[in-house]
């Protein structure tokens, strides 16, 4: 551990640190209530849970949840953008969201309720960390609809500590403000924060000359190298932080000192691991599909959601203190997302603009690797037969079209490359789309 953790605190040990007979006896209330709230409010989940013979006075411990149906990021698409939230809209607050399946985005309404209720979970994320009212923080999320940038900034606002919301980019610009202001944390997604402690290093600025202790990073899958190395980088306690746009945004989960998995807000929500296959739950400790069900919320709760994330929980008590089942590292995904510069990117996503446009047929591949730090992606796409006649101009401003609206749907810049007929793999099971050099 090469800084120093005194601060390092449990901030809410009357649940974090609450025996898990009673944990679990509190998950079993408040999932009844939520589920007699979406019941009641939601028509989705009246008509599945109809369908199923279930009513809310079935649901009365956390055993029971598995008599409930799942639901998944197509639900919120097709009810998109209002469809499943279970409160009027004057009571709703916010809205934040990430990039959904096919160009609509994925999103997900807050009363203040809810946003009370997360921020309290990224501030317990923040003082695990050691944030206090002591610390000044950089925040270099992106702010928006995006939950990064505005979650962690309402946590470190609730632990008092001095906010510097500088939003993600510009790295200089980055670094001049962490200089000049003295942040002793920092919280972004680990590749830019790799690329902010390389460039400190190409400036020739050692990181003593820094005030740095510490950060919460994630939004993307990261390993235990990347962590050391970034560690190694600046001198400073790098701690991983979950979380996802549908369930409340980060601070899901979170890494504590003993760094050996992230602490889920088991108040706040339920965690189930399945088999993505069949649906049955998994021992513990054996991997499989991460499925959240919130516990608290009002506004949008979601029920069993299916978060295509893989890892593995274990309810074994952490020498923290704290009792909370721990989520070990994201390990791959049950369906074909990838996370590329940490903006959500499905190929279904590229398809759609690729279909659209004449003079390419629709056969893709999508590349994604990492330079200097950050990810590139690169789409092949197959020319079409009758185009190969035309001039380098033309295939020009086609490749400049394609590339403008896959950023302005995907969100993400690409490299594209139009490649002649008949060039890229054919399929005869499941299509492999994406090739992923980045080996995380
Ligand atoms: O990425 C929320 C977030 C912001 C988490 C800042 C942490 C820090 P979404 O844009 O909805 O929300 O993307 C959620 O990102 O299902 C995972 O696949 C991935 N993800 C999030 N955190 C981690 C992490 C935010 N620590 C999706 N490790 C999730 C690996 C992560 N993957």
């Amino acid at each position: 551990m090469p800084k120093d953790t005194t601060n390092c605190r449990i901030l809410s040990p009357e649940y974090e640190s609450l025996e898990r007979e009673k944990l679990e006896s509190l998950q079993g209330k408040r999932l009844h209530d939520t589920v007699k709230h979406v019941y009641e409010n939601v028509p989705m989940y009246k008509e599945r849970m109809d369908a199923l013979g279930v009513t809310p006075d079935d649901i009365k411990t956390i055993d029971d949840i598995t008599k409930l149906p799942f639901t998944d990021k197509p639900d919120l698409r097709d009810h998109f953008p209002d469809g499943l939230f279970a409160v009027p809209r004057k009571e709703i607050v916010r809205v934040q969201g990430s990039s959904g399946t096919t160009g609509k985005p994925i999103v997900s309404g807050y009363t203040q309720n809810d946003i009370d209720v997360w921020t309290e979970m990224v501030a317990r994320a923040l003082a695990a960390a050691g944030c206090t009212d002591e610390d000044t923080i950089q925040i270099t999320y992106g702010y928006g609809l995006f939950t990064g940038g505005l979650g962690v900034h309402q946590g470190a606002s609730k632990l008092g500590a001095t906010v510097v919301p500088m939003s993600s980019g510009n790295t200089q610009r980055q670094i001049m403000m962490l200089k000049e202001l003295g942040a002793t944390m920092m919280c972004c997604t680990p590749s830019y924060a790799t690329l902010i402690g390389e460039t400190i290093r190409e400036m020739g600025i050692d990181p003593s000359e820094l005030k740095l202790k510490s950060g919460c990073f994630g939004a993307e899958p990261w390993t235990a190298e990347m962590r050391n190395n970034l560690e190694g980088l600046l001198d400073f306690n790098a701690f991983d932080i979950y979380g996802l746009t549908e369930i409340g945004g980060p601070g899901v989960a979170f890494e504590c000192t003993e760094k050996c998995g992230m602490h889920i807000n088991e108040d706040h929500v339920i965690a189930e691991i399945i088999n993505p296959e069949t649906g049955e739950h998994m021992p513990d400790s054996t991997p499989g599909e991460l499925v959240f069900t919130t516990i608290t919320k009002t506004g949008q709760p979601m029920i069993r959601y299916r978060t295509h994330d893989i890892c593995t929980i274990t309810k074994e008590k952490c020498a923290c203190g704290r009792t909370t089942a721990r989520m070990g590292r994201i390990t791959g995904r049950s369906d074909d997302m990838i996370i590329v510069r940490g903006v959500n990117v499905f190929p279904s996503q590229i398809e759609s603009v690729i279909v659209q446009i004449e003079g390419v047929a629709p056969h893709y591949m999508l590349v994604v690797g990492r330079e200097n730090s950050s990810d590139t992606l690169e789409v092949q796409i197959e020319l079409k037969e009758d185009m190969l006649s035309d001039t380098v101009s033309d295939i020009e401003n086609l490749r400049n079209k394609i590339s403008e609206q896959i950023k302005s749907v995907v969100g993400v810049s690409a490299k594209v490359t139009i490649v002649p007929p008949k060039t890229l793999p054919r399929f005869e099971g499941k299509a492999k789309r994406v090739i992923d050099n980045r080996k995380l």
